[in-house]
C-alpha cells in the first residue's frame, strides 16, 4: 500500500469516528431517572434518616416563582458504623446544579444556612424555600448531607419551571441599605480587575516576546556575552515602571474598594447549634414496636416481619404504613395519600396486616407484610449485597382523630431462597 493510500484510508475512518462521536453525543440524550439513592447501599438508606409528610408545594413553578419542600425527618437510632453521627450535618436540596435557589431553609422553624446537630432517634420538622430559576423538568430531592458520612439523598419529585430565564433576579437588600441582584452582583467588577491584570501579563510578555526570545539569546549566553548586555536601559526603565505602576495601581484598588465598601464582614461559618426533636404527640413512647422475625424473598418483591406492639395510650391505634428508604407500603383502609408522593414510592396499597387495630393497653404480635415493585426497583431488595442485613423502617399508627404517630421499627432482615 502507497503512503498516500496509507494517509487518505487514515483520514476516512478518523472523519467517520468525529461524526459517530458528535452523534452519539448529540442524539443519544439518556434521561437519568435516578439521581445517585438507588445505587447507594439499600442497609444506609434503611436505618440514616427516614423522611415523611414529604409535600411538594407545586408540580409546575414559573421563574422567579416561590416553591417550597416541607416535611419530617426521623433520626434512625441504630445508626449504623459506616456513617458518622449526624453532629454536622447540613439540610440539601437534591437537584442538577442551582435550577431553584434555596431562599430560606428551616428545621423546626430554625433558620439553618450552616450546619447543625442532630440528635439520634428523634423526629424533625424541615421546611426548603425556593425559587425558580431555569427552565426545565427537575426532580427534586430532600436531602441531608452528614459529615464523615455524605449524602443521604431522600425522596425526590419531578417539577416542571416554566417562563423566561432572563426576567430572574435574586434581589436582597443589604444592612448598608443597598438592593442588590446577586445573579450578577459584582461581576463586572472581577471580569474588569481579572481582564486588567491578564492584559498587564501578556502586555510585559509581548514587550520581550516581540524580539527573539530563544535561539539568539541562548548562543549569545553560549558565546560568553555578558548577561547585562542582553537587556538595554530601556528594559530596565520599563521594568521598573511596571513595578512601580503594579504597586500603585494595587493600592488604589485597595482604597477605591475600601470606600466604595466601608463596611464589610468575614465569611459567617461555624456549626449552628444542636437542634431538639420536635416533642411528639402522646409523649415518648406512646408505641412500643418490637420486631420478633424479618425476612424478605429473593428474588422478590416482599419484605415481611412480625412485629410485638405494646400499645400505652388510651386511644385505638390502627396501623397505616410502613415506610423505609422512601418507599410508603399503605394500608389503604387506615391511610390514602393525598400529597401527591412520587409514584415510583408509593405502594397505595401495598400493605397488609393480620390485625390493623390496636387497643388501648393491648400487646399484640402482628405479621406485617409490604408488597411492592418499588421494593425492587429502588434496589432495597439490593440488601442482599449489603454487609450488614438490617434494615430500619417507620410504622405509622394512626389515632381516631387521624393523627399520625411514627414507630421507629428495626432488626436484621433474613433472605429466603425458597
Ligand atoms: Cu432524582
Amino acid at each position: 500500500m502507497k503512503s498516500t493510500d496509507v494517509i487518505n484510508q487514515t483520514k476516512k475512518w478518523l472523519l467517520m469516528g468525529t461524526a459517530a462521536a458528535i452523534l452519539a453525543g448529540t442524539c443519544y440524550v439518556p434521561i437519568a431517572a435516578a439521581h445517585g439513592e438507588r445505587s447507594q447501599a439499600a442497609f444506609l438508606r434503611m436505618r440514616t434518616i427516614h423522611w415523611y409528610d414529604l409535600k411538594w408545594s407545586k408540580d409546575t413553578v414559573e421563574i422567579g416563582q416561590n416553591y417550597e419542600l416541607t416535611g419530617k425527618f426521623h433520626t434512625f437510632s441504630e445508626w449504623p458504623e459506616a456513617v458518622d453521627l449526624p453532629r454536622v450535618s447540613f439540610l440539601n436540596i437534591g437537584q442538577p446544579g442551582p435550577v431553584f435557589i434555596r431562599t430560606g431553609s428551616y428545621i423546626n422553624d430554625i433558620f439553618v444556612p450552616r450546619s447543625v446537630g442532630l440528635e439520634l432517634g428523634g423526629d424533625y420538622s424541615f421546611r426548603v424555600e425556593l425559587k425558580a430559576r431555569r427552565v426545565g423538568n427537575w426532580h427534586v430531592h430532600a436531602m441531608m448531607n452528614i459529615q464523615g458520612g455524605g449524602p443521604l439523598i431522600g425522596p425526590g419529585k419531578w417539577v416542571t419551571i416554566t417562563g423566561n430565564e432572563a426576567n430572574f433576579k435574586d434581589e436582597i437588600t443589604t444592612l448598608t441599605g443597598r438592593t442588590l441582584d446577586l445573579e450578577d452582583t459584582g461581576m463586572s467588577k472581577v471580569v474588569g480587575w481579572h481582564g486588567f491584570w491578564y492584559l498587564i501579563g501578556v502586555l510585559w510578555i509581548f514587550y520581550w516576546a516581540r524580539r527573539p526570545l530563544f535561539l539568539v539569546r541562548h548562543m549569545k549566553l553560549e558565546d560568553g556575552v555578558p548577561e547585562d548586555e542582553l537587556f538595554t536601559a530601556t528594559d530596565t526603565k520599563a521594568a521598573t515602571a511596571l513595578l512601580v505602576g503594579t504597586l500603585v495601581v494595587i493600592m488604589y484598588g485597595f482604597q477605591a474598594t475600601e470606600s466604595e465598601f466601608p463596611i464589610t464582614i468575614p465569611l459567617q461559618s461555624g456549626l449552628l447549634q444542636d437542634i431538639k426533636p420536635l416533642t411528639p404527640p402522646y409523649g415518648k413512647d406512646p408505641i412500643t414496636a418490637k420486631i420478633t422475625t424479618a425476612g424478605y424473598r429473593v428474588p422478590g418483591r416482599t419484605i415481611k416481619f412480625k412485629v410485638e406492639i405494646t400499645n400505652h395510650t388510651d386511644k385505638v391505634m390502627s396501623i397505616g404504613e410502613f415506610e423505609t428508604g422512601g418507599v410508603r407500603f399503605l394500608n389503604p383502609n387506615v391511610i390514602v395519600d393525598d400529597t401527591g408522593y412520587p409514584e415510583e414510592l408509593l405502594a397505595p396499597e401495598g400493605l397488609e396486616v393480620s390485625q390493623q387495630d390496636v387497643a388501648p393497653g393491648e400487646t399484640v404480635v402482628v405479621e406485617v407484610v409490604g408488597t411492592d415493585a418499588a421494593w425492587e426497583v429502588q434496589r432495597l431488595s439490593d440488601v442482599i449485597y449489603d454487609p450488614d442485613s438490617r434494615f430500619g423502617g417507620l410504622l405509622f399508627f394512626v389515632d381516631p382523630e387521624g393523627r399520625r404517630i411514627p414507630v421507629e421499627v428495626g432488626s436484621p432482615l433474613i433472605p429466603s431462597f425458597a
